[in-house]
């Protein structure tokens, strides 16, 4: 587990005991759901909240995931603190109110179970980044889960080759039964040739920034991302940015990244996918690894801009006052 200095984090089980007790306590907002394991076993949760929850209702489908990447614990406190808000926040908030009552929130909390119990195992930090998967034949283990999606994957130098790599792609696009879960999920979403899923959250750290599509290309359009609908993006990134002080930009203005999750949702699912990279700024501040006393602070900073985000899902468009 964490350090004793950092035990207000949520280790693997302390995480499924908190998802656990959330659907005893809200049955009729909170289901608790299987994306299916992971390469050593781990059993992924799903949840779903929303009013009328057992039911497929004709609501808008918002998908916030964390973890993908093993160290960026605070990503798994962002999860819960949105599991915590929405359930808490139910019947006695309504902004928070009407969004349970009008869309379908899906929430992964932890994209890379293996990597993250690996990454504190001993009571110390690994600084681990990758799932746990054997690659290659020299004993390797690890893909990183966001250079393994099938967007452009491994075209342009945004990730690599090398098995030892802290951004090894994998050998083919979806190698990894973690990100294949997700992939199965979201087509799974798709009712009638139409994607359910309308906006996601992709939560990482650290930087302080609120990233678009596309990494793979510094252009600002490409195949499938036009002018309106980039600037869409740009609208919706920067009015999140006022709720929480990040850094709007496209992904690529970061560095090139391919097989990035964002690229495949947008790309191939039309899913108006952001990914957030939280607290803190710098490596002085903690970096991967900052104190569990800014765990409140900065989850409940990110609140907004969850809910400005599925406030939007029913047409993103509006951003930029355009019907569709
Ligand atoms: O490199 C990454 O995967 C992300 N940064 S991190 O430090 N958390 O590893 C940035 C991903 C940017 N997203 C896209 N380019 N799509
Ligand atoms: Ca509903
Ligand atoms: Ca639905
Ligand atoms: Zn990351």
């Amino acid at each position: 587990g964490f350090p004793a200095a950092d035990s207000g984090y949520h280790d693997y089980a302390e995480m499924q005991a908190e998802l656990d007790k959330a659907a005893k306590a809200y049955p009729k907002i909170l289901q608790k759901l299987s994306l299916g394991k992971s390469y050593e076993g781990r059993d992924m949760p799903l949840i779903k909240i929303s009013d009328n929850v057992a039911k497929d209702e004709n609501e808008p489908e918002i998908l916030y995931d964390a973890h993908q990447h093993a160290r960026e614990h605070l990503t798994v406190e962002m999860a819960l603190y949105l599991v915590k808000m929405f359930t808490e926040g139910y019947g006695k908030d309504s902004r928070i109110t009407r969004i349970v009552d009008t869309r379908e929130i899906w929430i992964v909390p932890d994209m890379n179970p293996d990597g993250g119990e690996y990454d504190v195992s001993g009571g110390k930090y690994h600084s681990w980044r990758k799932n746990r998967q054997p690659v290659g034949n020299g004993g390797y283990k690890g893909v990183d889960l966001n250079r393994n999606w099938g967007y452009k994957f491994a075209c342009c130098d945004g990730s690599s080759p090398v098995v030892s790599s802290e951004t090894y792609h994998g050998p083919s696009a979806f190698f990894a039964p973690e990100t294949q879960h997700l992939r199965d999920f979201v087509l799974s979403r798709r009712v009638n040739g139409v994607q359910q899923i309308k906006a996601g959250i992709d939560f990482h750290t650290y930087s302080e920034l609120i990233l678009w599509p596309y990494g793979y290309t510094t252009q600002t359009t490409a195949a499938g991302l036009n002018g309106d609908q980039q600037k869409t993006f740009a609208t919706l990134g920067k009015a999140f940015a006022k709720s929480n002080g990040y850094t709007p930009e496209q992904s690529s203005s970061l560095y090139i990244t391919d097989g990035s999750i964002i690229d495949w949702l947008w790309a191939n699912q039309g899913i108006w996918a952001f990914t957030f990279e939280m607290y803190p700024t710098t490596p002085g501040k903690g970096g991967f690894y900052p104190p569990a006393s800014v765990i409140n602070r900065e989850t409940a900073r990110n609140q907004d801009a969850s809910l400005t985000l599925a406030e939007y899902a029913d047409c993103a468009y509006r951003a930029i006052k355009k019907e569709q």
